[in-house]
């Protein structure tokens, strides 16, 4: 028989990692399981979509290094949207490299992604050690990590058993690891992994499909129902909306629709 869902609430008293607490209650509150994929093309578009989105979302996704400028204005700029309408911000840098290097990477640099972006997320192909340098810079500052344990694109190797070795390297550093880039977790031989940790799935959309270069989309429904996840991650499906703020009310309240529904089932 199947378990039980669990409520954010409940899920939020599990989370060892203080942000993933946080999180987890942010939902609640807010009643939103959305995040936005700002994949916009200036820092500009990008604040003004945050302003737009903001009240509707409870992460606000980012890939910074897309734009031809940064400075730490930006970034507090942002910081300031996040408080005002209380969401958190995951640069989604996907690190990938050995523990000492990623140290220089998530603390150095341009962007300096420790000192604003409440989350980020990395590969676990080099091994743990990825997760130790990480956790050197981000604990201290309070932040949470993400590990990929799935992709949304098609032909992706991030399946089988490699999932399961990111689903136990997860749940052995929970101080720092806060949950998962998922797609159907619902599937895992090894179950969801601990309760306290969170499923954020990207390659959603109203519609399933894809894109011409490998995307592939999945419904809210679909995402949060049956396969189990937590957050829905839009990019396209919001940000080419005519209205953006508008299509992201739709998806916060399909998104939270399923989620009251999986909790009745
Ligand atoms: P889309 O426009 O909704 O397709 O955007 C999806 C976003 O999620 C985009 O920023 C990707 O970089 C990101 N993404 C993804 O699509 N699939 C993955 O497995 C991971 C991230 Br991890």
């Amino acid at each position: 028989a199947k378990s039980k869902r669990l409520r954010y609430e409940e899920r939020a008293a599990l989370a060892q990692n203080p942000l993933g607490r946080q999180l987890f209650e942010l939902m609640a509150r807010k009643k939103t399981n959305l995040s936005v994929a700002a994949d916009v093309a200036t820092v500009k578009e990008m604040l003004k979509l945050a302003d737009k989105v903001g009240p509707h979302i409870c992460v606000f996704k980012t890939h910074v290094d897309v734009f031809d400028k940064w400075s730490d204005k930006y970034a507090t700029k942002l910081q300031q949207l996040a408080e005002k309408h209380d969401f958190l911000i995951f640069e989604d840098r996907k690190f990938a490299d050995i523990g000492n290097t990623v140290v220089m990477q998530y603390r150095g640099g341009i962007y300096k992604i420790a000192d604003w972006s409440h989350i980020t997320n990395a590969h676990l192909v080099p091994g743990p050690g990825i997760i130790d340098g990480l956790k050197q810079v981000g604990l201290p500052k309070g932040r949470g990590l993400l590990l990929l344990a799935e992709m949304s694109s098609k032909g992706t190797l991030a399946q089988g058993d490699y999932t399961e070795e990111v689903v136990k390297a997860a749940e052995a550093h929970q101080d720092f690891v806060m949950g998962f880039i998922s797609v159907s977790p619902s599937s895992w031989k090894c179950g969801l992994g601990a309760p306290g940790l969170i499923h954020m799935t990207p390659g959603v959309q109203l519609a399933a499909g894809g894109d011409a270069l490998g995307q592939q989309y999945n419904t809210p429904a679909a995402v949060i129902g049956e396969r189990g996840s937590d957050v829905i991650i839009v990019g396209r499906g919001v940000i080419k909306a005519a209205d953006p703020a508008a299509a992201a009310a739709e998806y916060q309240s399909a998104g939270w629709r399923a989620y009251e529904a999986s909790l009745a089932a």
